[in-house]
This record gives C-alpha cells, structure tokens and sequence, in this order.
C-alpha cells in the first residue's frame, strides 16, 4: 500500500511540475501554439491509469497531458513534441493537442471535443472482436458530454458489451459556460442535470462518481469495476468530479467565475491532501517526499533541456505523413 501511495504522489507531482513548467516555456514563447492546463485534475489521471496496464489503451483530450503522464509516456518525447522538435513523440507534428504513443497505449489527444470518445468505443470494439483482453478508458469533459459523438458511442458500447470505461472529468465549466445555474448575466449553463453519470441509466450501463480531487477514491472507484469491464461484461460511465485551477487555456481572462470559487477548490487540493496524508498518518518521512519532489523536479528539468538541444525537423520532411 505504501509503494502505491508514493506512486500515485509521485504521478501526480510529475504533472503538476510538468505543467507548472510548461507554462512558463509558453510564457516566454519556448513553446508554441495552444495550452490547456490540467493543474488541479491531476487525481483523475492518476487514479485512473495506475490501475491500467502499460497495452490498455486510452483516448485523451484537448486537455492531456496529464492523461499521458500518467500512462507513462516517456516525458523527454513529450515534452519536446510540445517544443515541436522532431525527437517529439509525433516527430513534432503533433503539439499539446495530439500527443499520441502507440508504445504505452496512447491513441491521440484529440483537439476536437467529443472526437476521442468514438474513437475509444472504437479501440474497444477492436479487443472485443480480437478477446485481446485489454480495456480502453475514454477521458472526456463536461462539455464532451453534450456531444452526439458521447451518447453514439455510448450507447453502441453498451449494445455490444464493449470494453471501455468513460471517464468525463466534470470540472464544472466548458470553456467559459458553467455545468450549474450561472452566476452572471448572459451565461448560460450546458447542462440542466446534476450528475451525468445519471445517464448511464439510459444506455442500460453502470455509473458511478468519483471525488476527483481525492486520488484514492478514484484508483478504488476504477479498481471496483476495471475487471468487469475487462471481461466485457459492460462498459461503464464514470463521472470524476473535479476543478480546473487554471483558465480554460494560458491566456485565458476568466472572467466567468470568480476568485473565492477557484480558491474554494484550491483547499481540496490532490496533492497536498496526499501528502498531509503520508505524513500525518505516518506512511512516509518528510526525507521520502522530499526525494520524491527532488526527483520529480529534476526529471522535468531534463526533458526541457533533451527538448531544448533537440532539432527541429527539417523542411524536406514537411509532406511526410500527410495521408
Ligand atoms: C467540436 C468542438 N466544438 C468546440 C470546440 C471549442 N472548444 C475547445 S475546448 C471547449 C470546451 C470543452 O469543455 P469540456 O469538454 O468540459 O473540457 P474541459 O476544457 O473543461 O476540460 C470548446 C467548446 C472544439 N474544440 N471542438
Ligand atoms: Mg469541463
């Protein structure tokens, strides 16, 4: 139990920092294009892939790095294919929305809301047709949910017993449009029930809720139905209830919810609550976690400067991979 807690702090820190590191190379523009922050999410990626296996695969988002930390993708690829390098695991072609690696399970990002959920139902579809007994997890927003792409897929793989787990990382807002009854004039709100794991029930599947700032409760809440799932017994809905701490992407004015609300979710935070954990309950010594933020800190510190010494990829290759 203890090597599993400091696995799950270690990951989630490694997001944390990686994130927190990122913004600053976006800042100063080392690294280009669009930024999505998952910096107060972490527990949900986490949670969710410890319990996979390095050939499960999942399906991700616009908001993905965490998702592809936590499947162990090797952080010097990813890091410098947001430095769009050609050591990057999309030989840089890819960028923060697209990261994808086939060698842990990744099948993409995806910038497209709603566009990895088929895709997952897909992937599924492949393992039960094949009995490769690998589970795919589709992580998907809020927003996603509103998709017709969520309720097609969905509602297939419930038909066929596919095995998929859907995760949606309900983190209350879709850009700057609330889950909840707005709060100032002119918003409107996505969504008029309180759960979406509610509509499992109409699909005939399974839903639970996860606190998702809790990573225990989200590693048990998946261990409690991975193996049915992996037995296409059903594929199941999961709502992980959550928070952004950042805006919709870097830039972002925020002007649709308020300071006292962000800092309300920032007491919950995943991270210090498991670390108040290890230490008041004795599981760890402050000397541990102090090498664990060590080691964190320096592995991102070297994958910025693997990414930093990387080539560019060259302008004779600027028509390879286009189908
Ligand atoms: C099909 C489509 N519609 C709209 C957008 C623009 N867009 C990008 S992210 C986003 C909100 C997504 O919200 P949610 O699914 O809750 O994910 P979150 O950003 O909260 O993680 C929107 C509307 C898009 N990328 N794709
Ligand atoms: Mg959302």
């Amino acid at each position: 139990m203890k090597e599993l807690l400091l696995k799950m702090y270690e990951v989630m820190l490694e997001i944390r920092i990686f994130e927190e590191r990122v913004i600053t190379l976006f800042v100063t523009g080392e690294i280009p294009g669009w930024l999505h922050s998952y910096i107060g999410e972490e527990a949900v990626a986490t949670g969710v892939c410890l319990n996979l296996n390095k050939n499960d695969y999942i399906v991700s988002t616009h908001r993905g790095h965490g998702h592809c930390i936590a499947k162990g993708v090797d952080m010097n690829y990813m890091m410098a294919e947001l430095f769009a390098k050609e050591t990057g695991c999309c030989k840089g072609r890819g960028g923060s929305m697209h990261i994808a690696d086939a060698s842990v399970g990744i099948l993409s990002a995806n910038g497209i809301v709603g566009g990895g959920i088929p895709i997952a139902a897909g992937a599924a579809f492949g393992s039960e047709y094949k009995k490769d007994g690998k589970v795919t997890v589709s992580f998907f927003g809020d927003g996603a949910a509103q998709q017709g792409a969520f309720h097609e897929s969905v509602n297939l793989a419930s038909i066929w017993n596919l095995p998929v787990i859907f995760v949606c990382e309900n983190n209350f807002y879709a850009l700057s449009e609330p889950c909840k009854a707005p709060v100032l004039p002119g918003q409107t709100r996505h969504l008029k029930i309180e759960n979406i794991a509610d509509r499992a029930s109409s699909y005939g599947i399974r839903g639970i809720i996860v606190d998702g700032m809790d990573v225990i409760n989200v590693y048990e809440g998946i261990k409690s139905i991975i193996e049915d799932v992996r037995q296409c017994k059903g594929p199941v809905l999961v709502e992980a209830k959550t928070y952004r701490y950042k805006g919709h992407f870097e830039g972002d004015p925020q002007y649709y919810r308020t300071k006292e609300e962000i800092n309300e979710w920032i007491k919950k935070d995943p991270i210090l609550a498991l670390e108040k954990k290890l230490i008041d309950e004795k599981i760890a010594s402050s000397t541990e976690i102090e090498n664990i933020n060590k080691k964190v800190a320096e592995k991102v510190e070297k994958a910025i400067d693997y990414a930093r010494k990387s080539p560019e990829p060259s302008t004779n290759t600027a028509f390879d991979y286009i189908f």
